[in-house]
This record gives C-alpha cells, structure tokens and sequence, in this order.
C-alpha cells in the first residue's frame, strides 16, 4: 500500500481527480505520484509475467520473448505535456499522459502479437481503456506496434485508485527498428537529412515484409506438423 501521510496533499483532495497544484518534479507530491505509478507498473508488470507463463504453456514457445518496463523521466513528462500544450498540474498530468508507467512487449511473430493481445483482453484483472493497432495501420515515419492503455487499481491509503498504464507490444523486427528510430530521430534533436529519415521509413517497409514473409513459412511448417 502507498502511503500519503509525509506528504503535503490535504486529505480530502483526490490524487486521481482533483489535484490542481502546478507540477514540480524536485518535490514530495511530484515523488509520490512516481511511486503510484512505479506500484502500478510492477502489479501489470506481474499481470504479464503470468500471461507469459500461460502462453508458454499453451502453445509450447515463448509466444512472449521480453517485457520491459520503464517510468516516464521527468523532462520527459514535461516535455510531452509542452507539446501537447497540455496545463501543467498533476489532474492534467493523470488524466492526459497515459504513459507515465509503460511496459513492453516483443514477440518473435506478428501473429504472436495478436495473441498476446487477445489474452490480455481475456485473461487480466485490468481494465481496457483504449487500443491502438499500429500494425495494420503504421505511423508515417514507419513506426508499427500494439499499444493498449489498462487501469490497474492501486492502493493509495486503504483505497483502490485506478492507475492508467501503457503497453506496446511488437515483433522483435519491429522493435529493432523503433529502438534505433528512436535514438536517430524520433527522440533526439540532432538532425536526421531528409535522404536517411525517407529510408528509415522505407525500412520500416521492409522489416514489415520480412515479419509477415517468415510468419507465412512458420504457417506453413505448422500446418505440415
Ligand atoms: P517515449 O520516449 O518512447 O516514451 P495517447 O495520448 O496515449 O493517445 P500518445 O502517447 O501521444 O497517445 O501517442 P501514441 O502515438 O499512441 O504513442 C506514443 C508512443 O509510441 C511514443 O511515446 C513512442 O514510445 C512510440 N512511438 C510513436 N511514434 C513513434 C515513432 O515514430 N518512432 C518511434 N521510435 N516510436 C514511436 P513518447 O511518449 O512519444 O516517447
């Protein structure tokens, strides 16, 4: 249980909806949201783990290969709520970042990502609150993936909050690719030419080629068996 007694929020304030104060990431309330969060993500985090195991089971492969997770940096936070031109005060930060605690996901097929997807929907003790299917329709910088948003219902003070938490799930290809996009354009204010930023996109393409050409010849050998 997180406990909210050494910090300065006033009882009958509500961290999840009525915390108007301006953010400061250097202060106790800014450190104590980051622990609801952290909670939060190691509770979808175990959520997963169990997932993982389940499909292993089922189907006799790791269907799930790696989850990962990470808190938002705080100039991270700051920035994507600049750039949204969002208000800077933690109801705003809980209401409009949803990915304050996020976790991944790879898989070895795209296929696999479907399933894993689908388990979550059916088989987790959290809440569905939104879906994107990067997969069947990329980004325009070639970016593909799976992102779900669950709630999971923290314990803050004897009381069940619940907690937004992100999950991108992604085919190893895909993940090579959006790691090193990331670091070389999408996250860094170096300058990417035109030229390289256009093939990045192009070989995106061929990494989504690649991932449903070798999920066919795995199809294909399954049907054999
Ligand atoms: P970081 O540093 O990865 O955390 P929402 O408000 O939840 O509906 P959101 O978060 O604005 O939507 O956008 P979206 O597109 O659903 O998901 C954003 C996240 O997807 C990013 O988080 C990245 O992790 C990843 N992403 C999206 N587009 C790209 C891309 O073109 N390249 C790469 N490498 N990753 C991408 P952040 O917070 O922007 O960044």
């Amino acid at each position: 249980m997180i406990n909210i007694k050494d910090i300065d929020i006033k009882k009958e304030e509500d961290i999840t909806s009525n915390f108007l104060i301006p953010i400061n990431v250097r202060t106790k309330e800014f450190g104590f949201i980051m622990a609801v969060y952290k909670e939060a993500l190691c509770q979808v985090y175990n959520e997963l783990a169990e997932v993982k195991e389940n499909l292993n089971k089922m189907y006799g492969y790791d269907v799930i290969q790696n989850i990962t997770g990470r808190i938002k940096s705080p100039s991270s936070i700051i920035n994507k709520m600049n750039q949204k031109n969002y208000e800077l005060n933690y109801k705003s930060l809980i209401e409009n970042i949803n990915d304050i605690a996020g976790l991944r996901i790879t898989c070895p097929l795209k296929s696999d990502v479907y399933m894993v997807i689908k388990a979550i929907k059916k088989d987790c003790n959290m809440r569905i609150i939104k879906s994107k299917d990067y997969i069947k329709k990329p980004k325009s910088s070639g970016y593909s993936g799976y992102h779900i948003i669950v709630e999971t219902l923290v314990n803050i003070n004897g009381n069940l909050k619940p907690i937004k938490v992100e999950i991108q799930v992604r085919t190893m290809a895909m993940d090579f690719w959006a790691t090193n996009e990331h670091k070389m354009k999408y996250k860094t204010n170096k300058k990417l030419s035109r030229l390289d930023s256009v093939k990045l996109t192009i070989y995106a393409k061929i990494i989504n080629f690649i991932d449903d050409k070798i999920m066919q010849i795995n199809k294909k050998q399954q049907e054999c068996l």
